[in-house]
């Protein structure tokens, strides 16, 4: 069964992953490169509402201005013309040798310069292209030796850096964000803000945070065996979920970036079933209202076709996910399974209204842990019925 994307749906999708041509560590490309409205206009086809791109996706790293701008150009009337929006860019500074040690925590300074000035041209582009969010995926700002750097200084830098680039966007005026993405490793051994908590902590120190928040991705929280859904979920509730990264991966090693669903398909169904209905016990909680954006690799295996094929399966899994996540919701036993297992109760704070903490340590609520201890939560029956409306 395939479910048919709209714009309503707004999928979006990267240029590097449709445009990757399988050049892995180990072997050259599989697939010829197409340009980049090629892959935009193949993406409308399909259904997508936007797109999104690092700088060299769309020119080369040694591009002068005036060509430069001629291309951008011709990508925008592209996207014009067949209904796209550039939802996200971000900058590339992983390829280049010149960011092997980093763009913004490099610990040659000249380099930390020439990062931070590429950084900061892409915003520039964002802004031109009508984006509104500006990722920065810092998959150089690491190490390998511990030894190799001083971790208070990089910590600084990458403060400094991120806050210099969110003052840009404030004194521009621009309508942009800046969602940080974690990754805990590839390609550095160890990369800085390796997870949700790391980034949100992260956030939580710089000057103008109130403008930068997270773009997690499924497989990166998954290759640090970390719950992705976990980690949306307390994004969401720190006011941070900016954008995502939906793809798939399978158990602890390299970073797959498969098509969504194909790794793991029970964690990639209670990821839509809180994209889709948020949290059961707020209704008017917080929702993520973005892009739903795919950041996959066709396999090296597949040629073109497969790639078009593998970029409409990430669009419709989500869809019948969806559908699925919301025949669960509304289906009566769960609703009866979720009540004997005391979901909806979480949402009531454990004191009172108005109760003092005299009041609340003056009683015992004639509590009898043994026999609260004797209480069935219905955990495992709730979850089978998940697994019947997923593979029913
Ligand atoms: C790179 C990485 C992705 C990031 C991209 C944004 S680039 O492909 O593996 O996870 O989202 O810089
Ligand atoms: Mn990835
Ligand atoms: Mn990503």
């Amino acid at each position: 069964m395939i479910r048919q994307p709209t714009a309503q749906d707004k999928f979006s999708f990267g240029l590097w992953t449709v445009g990757w041509t399988g050049v892995d560590p180990f072997g050259a490309a599989t697939r010829p490169t197409l340009a980049p409205w090629d892959y935009a206009e193949r993406l409308a086809e399909l259904g997508a509402w936007g797109i999104t791109f690092h700088d060299n996706d769309v020119f080369p790293f040694d591009t002068d201005d005036a060509t430069k701008e001629r291309i951008v150009n011709q990508l925008k009337e592209t996207t014009d013309r067949v209904g796209l929006t550039i939802e996200m860019v971000t900058t590339n500074t992983f390829t280049h040798p010149v960011f092997k040690d980093g763009g913004l925590t490099a610990n040659d300074r000249s380099i930390r310069r020439f990062g931070l000035r590429k950084i900061l041209r892409a915003v520039d582009l964002a802004a031109q292209v009508g984006a509104t969010t500006f990722v920065m995926w810092g998959g150089r700002e690491g190490a390998e030796y511990d030894g190799s750097k001083d971790l208070y200084a990089a910590l600084q830098r990458y403060r400094e850096g991120v806050d210099t680039v969110a003052a840009h966007i404030k004194s521009q005026g621009y309508n942009l964000r800046i969602a940080l993405e974690p990754k805990p490793n590839e390609p550095r051994g160890d990369i800085f803000l390796p997870t949700v908590g790391h980034a949100l902590a992260f956030i939580a120190e710089l000057e103008h945070g109130d403008i930068v928040g997270l773009n997690p991705e499924t497989g990166h929280e998954q290759m640090a065996n970390l719950n992705y859904t976990h980690g949306l979920a307390q994004a969401l509730w720190s006011g941070k979920l900016f954008h995502i990264d939906l793809n798939g991966q399978r158990g602890l090693k390299y970073d797959q970036d498969l098509v969504f669903g194909h790794g793991d398909l029970v964690s990639a169904f209670f990821t839509v079933d809180l994209l889709e209905n948020g949290f059961p016990g707020y209704p008017d909680g917080p929702r993520y209202t973005g892009p739903r954006h795919f950041d996959y690799k066709p396999s090296r295996t597949e040629h073109l076709q497969g790639v078009w094929e593998s970029a409409a399966a990430c669009m419709s899994t989500y869809l019948l996910l969806a559908d699925k996540a919301r025949a669960f919701r509304a289906d009566p036993r769960v609703q009866e399974a979720m009540a004997y297992s005391g979901i909806l109760d979480l949402a009531e704070p454990t004191l009172a209204a108005g109760e003092t903490l005299a009041e609340f340590l003056s009683t015992t609520d004639d509590f009898d842990p043994n026999k609260a201890a004797e209480r069935d939560f219905g955990f495992v029956r709730l979850h089978q019925l998940a697994l019947n409306h997923l593979i029913g």
